[in-house]
């Protein structure tokens, strides 16, 4: 005997971007490029156990109706309009219970010419998205968490790593003053949301709540004093929860981007390592990996 146990469909990789243009000046315009996932639970068990189709919204039509949604209502913040979208399918259909969208917001950057913001020029100034998740209930309640991912961050001096176990399997040598550089993949949850009216009212809160999270946690990288990855992530995470009072959890994950010295000391003696040190050897792999949840507790 078998049994089908959960379900879950939908379309993933929808590309699109939208240009937005300002109400009295429609030469000033705002583009936002996503890639987003749409998957649905609900009663589709006969598409599965009995080959029949009858339940299925396709994934195509997915595809459709985010292309539709998008031309006919805001898509910023990207968190209104994974809502939006995640509302659609619980509302129309009435055998869906559930949608999950997953948007994932391109960076495009508006540059200056002459001194002056360019009205309609962008530029990817780097590889960092912002990610949006929306769980969609057929009650209408709307759970979100944001992140980013891939932010690529370096410190050339400010961080140390020294006081761990030395044992028989340990060459690391301690370092009062060392390269950090990690990728930033940062997720935090909000409180969840009675329905879109209530993720309407809350635009600031969560435009905010994205800008301040990266805010805090470029700052907090470039500016503390660090003992360990480890030390600097919690203390990243503490502090986007001490001032986003709508977040209760932040999660890290801190691949460690190791630099090496490379020893020179072969060559007519030149000193490169230790405060010397100024050539390093990037490494790609392996690598540490540092993760972390943290979450308030009053
Ligand atoms: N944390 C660090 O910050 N650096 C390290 C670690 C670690 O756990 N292990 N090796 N180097």
């Amino acid at each position: 005997m078998v049994a089908l146990t959960a379900t879950r469909y939908g379309k993933d990789n929808i590309r699109l971007l939208k240009v937005e243009r300002h109400p009295s000046n429609p030469k000033l315009q705002y583009v936002y490029e996503f890639t987003i996932r749409v998957m649905l639970e609900g009663d589709f068990d006969i598409a599965y156990t009995e080959a029949d189709n009858a339940p299925i919204v396709t994934t195509d039509s997915m595809k459709n109706t985010t292309y539709i949604l998008a031309k006919k209502n805001p898509v910023s913040p990207p968190e209104l309009f994974a809502s939006i979208l995640g509302t659609h399918f619980v509302t129309t259909y009435s055998h869906v219970h559930k949608s999950f969208v997953h948007i994932v917001q391109h960076r495009w950057t508006r540059y200056s010419v002459d001194g002056k913001p360019h009205e309609h020029s962008f530029i990817r100034d780097g590889n960092e998205v912002r990610i949006v998740d929306a769980e969609v209930e057929e009650s209408g309640k709307i759970t979100i968490s944001a992140g980013i991912s891939d932010l690529l961050v370096l410190k050339s001096t400010g961080s140390a790593f020294y006081g761990y176990v030395q044992d028989k399997y340990t060459t690391l040598p301690e370092t009062r003053d060392r390269i950090m550089s990690t990728s930033v993949d940062a997720t935090w949850n909000y409180d969840s949301f009675e329905n879109l009216d209530a993720v309407r009212n809350s635009l600031g809160a969560l435009e905010s709540g994205y800008q301040s999270a990266r805010e805090i946690t470029l700052s907090t990288f470039a500016t503390h004093d660090s003992a360990s990855v480890q030390a600097t992530l919690y203390l990243m995470g503490k502090r986007i929860i001490e001032v986003n009072k709508s977040v209760n959890n932040v999660s890290y994950s801190l691949p460690n981007k190791h630099y090496f010295d490379i020893d020179l000391s072969w060559f007519e003696g030149l000193k490169n390592t230790g405060a010397d040190a100024q050539v390093f050897a990037p490494q790609s792999n392996p690598n540490g990996l540092i993760t972390a949840s943290i979450s308030r507790t009053d």
